[in-house]
């Protein structure tokens, strides 16, 4: 079997997506995810001219094979461009190869570890109460992990919180240009602990809660806030401090048992390498999309495993159902999974394009039987809906200066 041609197509039902796909001189064809919001058009480009070129006539069953091809042969490696095409065409080759053995990816992996796949939710909300409810709400569909965001009182906008959005799917798509956020560490101090102490005095023990400082405290400020957070039990606190500095996180670690998540910035093995050997996190967020597809993941999930770090892959709107799928065959299989992050694919125009049958029931998902990824993509359907140039916000202090959003 020989690679015939790959195709790349971005869409944008509501947000852009980028998506590969490969087809051989068998017939069989497989899909890949290559989105990084905002900088879309860079993958593309960094495919076209500089990867595609390279696979045409290569036996597509060699997935290990190609992955390094693109990895050490680039020379420069690493990178969320890079790593984003060696992710999507990664995928594709495993599709291919599933669909070739009749198999589900997640067989090809290594089997079942487990029924289905633990999930966790966000709420969102312009108050406490507002957050609370939206609990309420993922609490009654059947959800026992919940993430929450909400507004901090005296700041125009907030991460993660609706404003004039209806749902997640749509925060931080379609902006013609950055928007500018402001932040402000002391007036997020005064809100984020009642947060958890209204939802722990409102839900109990039972329900797991998280929650995303989205690297805006630096290290001892994490620390601080993660010894707040202690008693109310926090599944973990997610991208606590700037991601590239790993010994960031010695320091929180020195200070505070509240479990620590980070990844969903991080492109390869070797970003998070120091992280798990040394144990300074409980969770590795790496996605599938942005961190070298279902090969590089596999081997994060294997070495984690011997530092008792879990898996719990990003699940953001912005990476496509591709990914998640992706994600979907990883989480069966690894035995260290945590939990899959999870704010759905409602969105219509999404759900003509993308053809994925999972199904989610009491917070857990659940995967189709069929053979490779098991998802489709209507290329139809994607062409009505083209590529709109798009940012993620940036964020300052209020006094101007620039932060990390
Ligand atoms: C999450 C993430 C997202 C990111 C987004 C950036 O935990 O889901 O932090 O909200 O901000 O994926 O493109
Ligand atoms: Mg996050």
């Amino acid at each position: 079997m020989k690679i015939e041609a790959i195709k790349v197509f971005v869409c944008s039902p509501g947000r852009n997506f980028v998506t590969v796909k490969v087809m051989t001189d068998a017939g069989v064809y497989g899909l890949g995810d290559a989105t990084v919001n905002g900088r879309e058009m860079a993958v593309v480009t960094y495919l076209e001219e500089h990867v595609i070129p390279c696979l045409i006539g290569r036996d597509p069953s060699n997935i290990e094979d190609i992955w390094q091809y693109l990895y050490k042969g680039v020379y420069w490696r690493k990178g969320p461009i890079n790593m984003a095409a060696i992710a999507a065409i990664d995928m594709a080759l495993w599709d291919i190869k599933g669909k070739v053995a009749g198999l589900p990816v997640y067989q090809l992996l290594g089997g079942k570890s487990r029924k289905g796949v633990t999930l966790y939710a966000h709420a969102n909300g312009e108050s406490i109460a507002d957050t609370l409810d939206k609990t309420q709400v993922l609490i009654e569909q059947g959800f026992k992990a919940i993430r929450l965001q909400s507004a901090i009182p005296g700041l125009k906008v907030t991460y993660g919180v609706l404003g004039d959005k209806k749902d997640y799917y749509e925060l931080q798509g379609n902006r013609p240009l950055p928007p500018e956020e402001e932040w402000s560490t002391p007036k997020y101090f005064n809100s984020v602990v009642e947060l958890f102490r209204a939802a722990r005095e409102r839900f109990g023990d039972e329900i797991q809660f998280v929650h995303d400082v989205h690297s805006r405290l630096t290290p001892i400020e994490s620390a601080k806030l993660g010894k707040l957070l202690e008693e109310f039990n926090l599944l973990f606190l997610e991208d606590a401090s700037m991601a590239e500095n790993q010994d960031n996180f010695s320091i929180i670690r020195q200070h505070t048992t509240t479990p620590l998540a980070i990844g969903e910035t991080y492109n390869t093995i070797w970003d998070c390498k120091d992280l798990i050997q040394n144990q300074l996190i409980d969770y590795i967020r790496v996605a599938a999309t942005h961190a070298g597809g279902i090969t590089a993941l596999r081997r994060i999930a294997d070495f984690s495993s011997i530092y008792n770090v879990k898996t719990a892959p990003h699940g953001a709107p912005d990476l496509s159902p591709i990914c998640f799928a992706a994600h979907m065959h990883l989480n069966i299989w690894t035995p260290n999974f945590g939990i899959q992050e999870f704010v759905g694919f409602g969105n219509e125009q999404l759900k003509q394009i993308f053809k994925h049958e999972y199904s989610v029931k009491n917070g857990m998902a659940y995967m189709s039987e069929a053979p490779g990824l098991g998802i489709e993509f209507d290329e139809e359907a994607a062409s009505q809906y083209p590529y709109k140039r798009s940012y993620l916000p940036v964020s300052r202090l209020e006094d101007g200066t620039l932060w990390n959003w």
